[in-house]
């Protein structure tokens, strides 16, 4: 090859390596440019969600209405019935099967009957299709779930803090609940105090503790292993040395029997008011996944302390919403608020027409 022709050579070959770089380097760049362009697109997104997450958690209990957490409950309950009664609203195979629906969502075989027979009575004779047997359904249960007062009490003289007891099983939820009731009250202007009334472990104190940073609440915990009734008589002074209206006292769900664990919640109870404060409300904290076992364990803490009120916690992720019902119809105690969720805001004041609507609409 003659000189001249290799310098041709090598001159081309470096005319289309520096072509092909450009090509590259163009191409990348449009690349980029529309990537850059998606993924700007992507933080819009993302700041829409923001935003809409916060607005749903500045509004609390309207980002979780009942409705939107009952889904499993009402595929579980409010599907079947409806379904039953489509099929012929005055057949008694239809109501067979209303009553079969209430029972698996665990309503309990004699409540659930009644619900039914009442429910008929309701219903016109000769009335067409299947809308008044379900107006007729939903109006029983709505008056069987109605006339219980459901505020949670506080004391009107001024003498010392309310306290509110929370008892039940452990694993129940009775933590979670203090936890979010103590931000609900404390948003609406209560000072609180919360008592670590849980020393079988340390732990069970480290997480009321967390939950007091996040509703700004002061704690009072004794070591593990320390007299819950002393850590509550303890609560009860320092709320009232710091002028502080409610004292919300967390208990054990645990002992060496349940027996000792009911003397135990006398205990605690009476001690309590032992100073200034006074127990204005014993709420029995009940996981609604539980059933009917969980009502089981629910007489006994009823017929040990003067329950006020039932915290029906879990109701997010449970299809037996029916235990709303058998509550209420068995131990004669009102559900005063909902737990159907594990955020701060996913607490709910009970509503049997909100609830009722929420298992069929
Ligand atoms: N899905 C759901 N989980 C809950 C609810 N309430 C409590 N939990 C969870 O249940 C578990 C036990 O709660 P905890 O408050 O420690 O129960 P405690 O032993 O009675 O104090 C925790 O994992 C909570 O996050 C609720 O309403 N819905
Ligand atoms: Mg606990």
């Amino acid at each position: 090859m003659t000189p001249v022709l290799l310098i041709i050579v090598l001159v081309a070959l470096a005319v289309i390596v520096v072509a092909a770089a450009v090509l590259i380097v163009r191409r990348r760049r449009a690349a980029t440019a529309s990537g850059s362009g998606a993924s700007a697109g992507d933080v819009a997104d993302r700041v829409v969600d923001r935003v809409a997450e916060r607005s749903a958690a500045q509004s609390g209990v309207t980002g979780t209405s009942l409705r939107d957490r009952l889904s499993k409950a009402r595929a579980a309950l409010g599907g079947p019935l409806a379904s039953a009664l489509e099929r012929a609203s005055s057949s008694e195979e239809a109501w067979t099967d209303v009553t079969e629906a209430l029972i698996r969502a665990d309503v309990g075989l004699a409540t659930s009957s009644e619900i039914v027979s009442a429910a008929r009575a309701r219903v016109e004779p000769g009335a067409d299709g299947s809308q008044p047997a379900v107006v007729a359904l939903k109006s029983e249960l709505r008056d069987r779930l109605g006339g219980f007062d459901r505020s949670l009490a506080r004391r009107d003289d001024g003498a010392g803090p309310a306290v509110w007891l929370f008892v039940g099983v452990n694993g129940t939820g009775k933590t979670t609940t203090i936890g979010k009731l103590a931000k609900r009250e404390a948003d609406r202007g209560a000072r609180v105090v919360l008592a670590a009334g849980d020393t079988f472990r340390a732990a069970a104190a480290d997480q009321l503790a967390m939950w007091s940073e996040r509703s700004s609440a002061h704690i009072v915990r004794g070591a593990e292993g320390a007299d819950p009734a002393s850590v509550v008589f303890d609560a009860v002074e320092s709320a009232a040395a710091r002028g502080a209206d409610l004292v919300m006292a967390d208990t054990a769900g645990r002992f060496h029997t349940s027996q000792n664990l009911m003397a135990e919640l006398q205990k605690v109870r009476r001690v309590a008011e032992r100073g200034t404060g006074v127990v204005t409300e014993t709420l029995l904290v009940l996981d609604a996944t539980t059933g009917q076992n969980g009502l089981a364990q629910a007489r006994q803490f009823t017929e040990a302390v003067d329950v006020t009120g039932v915290v029906l916690t879990k109701l997010d992720g449970s299809a037996k919403g029916g235990i709303v019902v058998s509550v209420q119809t068995e131990l004669g105690v009102p559900v005063k608020l909902v737990g159907v969720g594990e955020g701060i805001a996913d607490l709910v004041p009970f509503d049997e027409t909100e609830f009722v609507d929420a298992l069929f609409d």
